[in-house]
C-alpha cells in the first residue's frame, strides 16, 4: 500500500508545472487540509523545496539532491525492486553488505545503496573508484528461479538495463563492451559485478553490483584510468540527480526483468546486440598461444561471444582477450 506522503509525491511529480492547491490535494488523497500541509512541511525538512504560492497552491521547485531511503522510495515505481532499501554514506563495498542480507533472508529486489564505497570490487579482484556522492554505487538482491547456467544472462540484462536508460534520458549513445561495461564514445560509464551463491541445480540468490559514474569531472577520477573512464556529466555536460537516476534504473530493471522472467533471454539479446560494442566489426582475439582476426557476431544465451572467423567459422568465446582497437576500447574504432 502507498503511503499518503508516496501519493503526494506522486501527484505533486506528476503536475511540476502546475499548481495544486491544498483543496485539490486534500480531495484526491481524501485527507484534512491541514494533513496535507504537515505532509509539506515533511517534504521540506527532507530536503524537497515546495513553493506555497497564496491563491494558486502548491508546487514542488526542487528535488533533495541527498539519497536516502525515503527519497529512494518516494515515487519509485515498482512493485518488487527497491521494497527493501538500505543507504549508507560509507561502506567497504555495497556487494558484501548485500550477501549478509541475503543470509539474513531478505527478499528479491533488495537494495544496498552507497555514497561512497571505500573498498569497491570490480571482477577478478579489482579495484572500482567509488567516490562520495559523485555516482551510484548500488547492489542489488536477486533471488531468480533459475539454474546457475543462466547466471550469465542477468549480467546481459543487466548491462542493457543500464544501456537503455542512460539512452532513454539523454542524446547519448550507450554501447556495450562483451561482457558488461557500458562505453560512451569508447570510455567506460558503468561497470557491472555479479556475484552468485548457487546448489547444483539452482541459483539461490545472485547479488548484482553496479557501479555508474555520474557527476565526476575529468579531475575527480584517478589519474590511471582518466583516458578510458568517463562520466555522465562529462559527456552530457551537465549535473544529474542521483535520487532520480537511482529510481529511473530500478524501474527500468524490474520492467527488464519481468519480461526476461516471462519471455525468456531472446529480447535481451536482441537489445544487447543492438547496444554492442564494435559488433559486425573485425577485432583480434588472443589465448595464451595463439591470436586470430574474428568479426564479432553477437551473443550467445549461455552467455558467450559469438565470432567469424575469416574463413567462415562460427565459435564461441567464452574468455580470450580482445584486443578493441589500437590503444584499447579508448581508441577510435
Ligand atoms: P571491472 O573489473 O570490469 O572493472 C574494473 C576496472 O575498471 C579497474 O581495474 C579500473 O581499470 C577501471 N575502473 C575502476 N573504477 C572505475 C570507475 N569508477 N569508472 C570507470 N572505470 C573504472 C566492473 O569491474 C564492475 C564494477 C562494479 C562496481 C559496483 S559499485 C556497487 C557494487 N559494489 C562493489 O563493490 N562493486 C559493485
Amino acid at each position: 500500500m502507498e503511503s499518503t506522503r508516496q501519493r503526494l509525491i506522486k501527484i505533486l511529480e506528476s503536475n511540476r508545472d502546475s499548481y495544486l492547491s491544498g483543496q485539490e490535494l486534500s480531495n484526491q488523497l481524501n485527507v484534512s487540509r491541514t494533513a496535507v500541509w504537515k505532509h509539506m512541511k515533511e517534504l521540506g525538512k527532507d530536503g524537497y523545496e515546495i513553493e506555497a504560492a497564496p491563491r494558486k497552491g502548491y508546487r514542488i521547485v526542487a528535488y533533495p539532491d541527498k539519497v536516502t531511503k525515503n527519497t529512494l522510495q518516494w515515487g519509485l515505481n515498482t512493485s518488487r525492486v527497491g521494497r527493501d532499501i538500505f543507504h549508507y554514506e560509507q561502506v567497504s563495498s555495497t556487494q558484501d553488505i548485500a550477501h549478509q542480507l541475503a543470509k539474513e533472508g531478505y527478499g528479491h529486489g533488495t537494495v544496498v545503496v552507497a555514497d561512497e564505497q571505500v573498498k569497491g570490487k570490480g571482477r577478478m579482484s579489482r579495484a572500482w573508484h567509488s567516490k562520495r556522492n559523485e555516482g551510484i554505487w548500488f547492489s542489488l538482491l536477486l533471488k531468480p528461479e533459475l539454474p546457475p547456467v543462466q547466471a550469465p544472462q542477468i549480467t546481459l540484462l543487466a548491462a542493457v538495463v543500464l544501456a537503455e536508460a542512460i539512452s532513454s534520458i539523454s542524446d547519448l549513445s550507450p554501447q556495450i563492451k562483451w561482457p558488461n561495461d557500458i562505453l560512451i564514445n569508447h570510455k567506460k560509464i558503468a561497470g557491472i559485478l555479479t556475484e552468485m551463491q548457487a546448489e547444483q541445480d539452482q541459483i539461490q540468490y545472485i547479488v548484482l553490483g553496479i557501479g555508474i559514474n555520474v557527476n565526476q569531472d575529468q579531475s575527480s577520477l584517478p589519474e590511471d584510468i582518466r583516458h578510458k573512464a568517463t562520466s555522465l556529466r562529462q559527456e552530457s555536460g551537465k549535473t544529474w540527480e542521483i535520487n532520480w537516476l537511482i529510481q529511473l534504473i530500478l524501474e527500468t530493471f524490474e520492467n527488464t526483468y519481468e519480461q526476461f522472467i516471462q519471455e525468456g533471454f531472446l529480447p535481451v539479446k536482441n537489445k544487447w546486440e543492438k547496444y554492442g560494442y564494435r559488433l559486425g566489426q573485425e577485432v583480434t582475439i588472443s589465448t595464451m598461444r595463439k591470436a586470430w582476426q574474428a568479426t564479432l557476431v553477437g551473443i550467445e544465451a549461455d552467455g558467450a561471444l559469438l565470432t567469424r572467423t575469416e574463413e567462415g567459422i562460427q565459435e564461441k568465446l567464452y574468455s580470450a582477450e580482445i584486443h578493441w582497437g589500437e590503444g584499447g576500447y579508448n581508441a577510435n574504432p
